[in-house]
C-alpha cells in the first residue's frame, strides 16, 4: 500500500516561504490557508480538530493530522502522537479524547465528568485515581505509558472509548518525509505503543470470537452517525431521562439539523453509560453491552496500520513478518464476514444478532486500502465507488452514504454530506490496487472542494457548501497532504 512503502522521497524543493516550488499560485495560497489553520489550532502540546466545536484532543484526528504536519512541521507531527499516546491506558487502548485541564467542562460535552461517573477521573499515570485502568477488571497492567502530567502541566484526563488506528500511517508518514537519527527515535518510543494498541484491538475487542475487533459504540467507528449504525441503535433500551440529565452542546455550536438527532444523542449517552458503568471492561461484552458491531472500516484501518508497524519495525529492529502475517488475516476475515457480493461492498456486522447492516455508507469502501484485497473485491468496489450511488466524478468527491438511499441526508452528520479524511482514505486506497486516474479525480475534486469552500469539518454533496465546523484541522492537514505528494510511492 501506498502509506507503507519506501523511506523519503522529495517530491520538490521548498521556497522561503516553506511553500513546496511545484506549487502554482493557487495551490501555494491554499497550502498557507492550511498551515494558519494547524498553527492556530496547535495549543503547544497538541493540535486541537476545532477551536469551537472540540477542544481537545481527538485520537483519529491526530493520526491524520501527523499526516499533513509531516511535511511542515515534523516535530509537532511527533509531539501530537507523543501526546495521544502518553494518554493511553495500560492495557493498550488509545482513548479517542485526551482532555485538555485548560478548558472547561462547558466547552464540551460529553466531558471529563461524564466518561468519569461516580468512580472518579479517568486517564493515565496520576489522574486515574487507580481505576479502572489501573488494572480493574483484570486489565494487563502494562505501564509503559508516561504518566499524564510529564509535560509539567496537570494530568490528563481522557474518555474510555477507541478510535480507528491511524496513527501508525501517520508516524510512518512523518518519518517517511523526514527519516534521520531524531526520527528513529521517535519510532523506537512510539512503536510498543502501537503494538500494545494493535494488540488491545485484536483480543480484548474480539468479542466475535473470529478475530475482528467490534466497536462498543458508533462513536468508535469515527462515522458516528453513519446509518450504517440504525439497526443496532434500534435495538438499544433508550433510558428516558437521559436528556433531562445531561444537556447537549454540540447543538448549540452548530445547527441542529447538521447534528444527530435528539434520539440519536440519547442512544449514544445511553451507550456510553453502559460501558462506564461497566468500569470500562471488556470481558464478557456480549450478554452486557447493548451495542457491539464489526465495522469494515474500523478494522480494514486496524490492517493498514499493521502494514504500517510492518515498516517501522524494519527501521526500529523489531519482526515486521508478524505485521504482514496479522494483515493478511484481518483482510481475508474482512472479505468472509463483511462483504456481501449482492451490494459488491462491506458491510458492518451486529455481534449481538450475527446481521450485517444492509444500508450502502462508504466505511464499506474502506478496505479499498488494503493491498492484499482479492481482485474481485476490488473490482466491486470500483463499480459501487463508479456508480449513481457513489458517483466519483470531477465535480463532487465521495458522499458519505448512497445517494440514492430514500433516507440520504445531505446535510446531517455522515449521512450524506462529503469528509476529506475518508476520500484521502480512498484515494490511497485507489492507487494502492492501480487506479491511477479514478485516484486522480478523487483527488483534484477534494481539493477543489476545499478551495472553493473552505477548510470546513464536511460538505454539502450537492452544493458544496461548508457544513459543521469551519478551520477543522484533518481538512487543513490531508490538503497539504494531497499538494505535496500527488504521486506517493505504492
Ligand atoms: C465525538 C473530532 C471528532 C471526530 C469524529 C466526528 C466527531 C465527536 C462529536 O468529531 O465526533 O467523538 O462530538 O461528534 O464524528 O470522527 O473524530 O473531530
Amino acid at each position: 500500500m501506498s502509506f507503507v512503502a519506501k523511506p523519503a522521497r522529495n517530491t520538490g524543493s521548498i521556497g522561503p516561504d516553506g511553500v513546496p516550488d511545484q506549487l502554482g499560485e493557487a495551490d501555494a495560497a491554499l497550502w498557507r490557508g492550511a498551515t494558519t489553520i494547524l498553527a492556530a489550532n496547535w495549543t503547544g502540546t497538541h493540535t486541537v480538530p476545532s477551536r469551537t466545536l472540540y477542544p481537545h484532543q481527538w485520537s483519529w484526528d491526530a493520526g491524520f493530522i501527523s499526516i499533513g504536519l509531516a511535511h511542515t512541521a515534523p516535530d509537532r507531527a511527533w509531539r501530537d502522537l507523543r501526546s495521544l499516546f502518553e494518554a493511553q491506558w495500560p492495557d493498550g487502548r488509545v482513548p479517542h479524547i485526551v482532555f485538555d485541564p485548560g478548558v472547561t467542562e462547558r466547552d464540551y460535552f460529553p466531558g471529563p465528568t461524564f466518561w468519569a461517573g461516580e468512580g472518579g477521573p479517568v486517564g493515565s499515570g496520576r489522574g486515574n485515581g487507580g481505576r479502572p485502568n489501573g488494572n480493574a477488571g483484570g486489565t494487563p497492567d502494562r505501564t509503559f505509558s508516561a504518566p499524564a502530567g510529564t509535560n509539567g502541566g496537570p494530568a490528563r484526563l481522557s474518555s474510555g472509548i477507541v478510535q480507528p488506528p491511524v496513527h501508525a500511517l501517520g508516524a510512518w508518514t512523518i518519518y517517511r518525509r523526514a527519516p534521520g537519527h531524531a526520527a528513529a527515535e521517535e519510532l523506537r518510543w512510539l512503536y510498543p505503543r502501537l503494538v500494545a494498541q494493535q494488540e488491545y484491538l485484536a483480543t480484548a475487542r474480539d468479542v466475535g470470537g473470529a478475530g475482528l475487533s467490534a466497536i462498543v459504540h458508533p462513536w468508535e467507528s469515527g462515522l458516528d452517525n453513519s446509518p450504517s449504525w440504525d439497526e443496532a441503535l434500534a435495538a438499544v433500551p433508550v433510558t428516558p431521562d437521559v436528556l433531562r440529565r445531561y444537556a447537549r452542546r454540540d447543538n448549540q455550536v452548530v445547527a441542529s439539523k447538521h447534528r444527530p438527532t435528539d434520539e440519536d444523542y440519547a442512544r449514544y449517552l445511553t451507550i456510553a453509560l453502559s460501558y462506564r458503568d461497566g468500569g470500562y471492561r471488556d470481558a464478557d461484552l456480549g450478554p452486557r453491552h447493548p451495542f457491539l458491531v464489526e465495522c469494515p472500516g474500523f478494522n480494514a484501518l486496524r490492517g493498514a496500520a499493521e502494514l504500517a508497524l510492518a515498516r517501522i519495525a524494519e527501521v526500529v529492529g523489531a519482526d515486521p513478518a508478524v505485521h504482514r502475517a496479522r494483515a493478511a488475516s484481518i483482510t481475508r476475515l474482512l472479505v468472509d464476514r463483511l462483504f456481501d457480493p449482492e451490494t459488491g461492498m462491506f458491510h458492518p456486522l451486529d455481534v449481538r444478532t450475527g446481521r450485517r447492516n444492509p444500508a450502502r455508507c462508504v466505511n464499506g469502501l474502506l478496505p479499498l486500502i488494503l493491498p492484499e484485497l482479492p481482485a474481485v473485491q476490488v473490482a466491486s468496489l470500483v463499480a459501487v465507488l463508479e456508480s449513481d450511488r457513489f458517483g466519483v466524478s470531477a465535480r463532487m468527491p465521495v458522499p458519505s452514504y448512497d445517494r440514492t438511499a430514500a433516507d440520504f441526508d445531505p446535510f446531517r452528520y455522515w449521512r450524506g454530506p462529503v469528509w476529506s479524511n475518508i476520500n484521502w482514505l480512498l484515494w490511497r486506497g485507489l492507487r494502492t490496487h492501480g487506479q491511477v486516474e479514478l485516484a486522480g479525480t478523487v483527488r483534484a475534486a477534494l481539493l477543489d472542494l476545499v478551495r472553493g469552500s473552505g477548510y470546513y469539518e464536511y460538505f454539502h454533496p450537492g452544493n458544496a457548501a461548508g457544513i459543521g465546523s469551519p478551520a477543522f484541522s484533518w481538512t487543513a492537514a490531508l490538503t497539504l497532504d494531497l499538494l505535496a505528494d500527488p504521486d506517493p510511492p505504492a
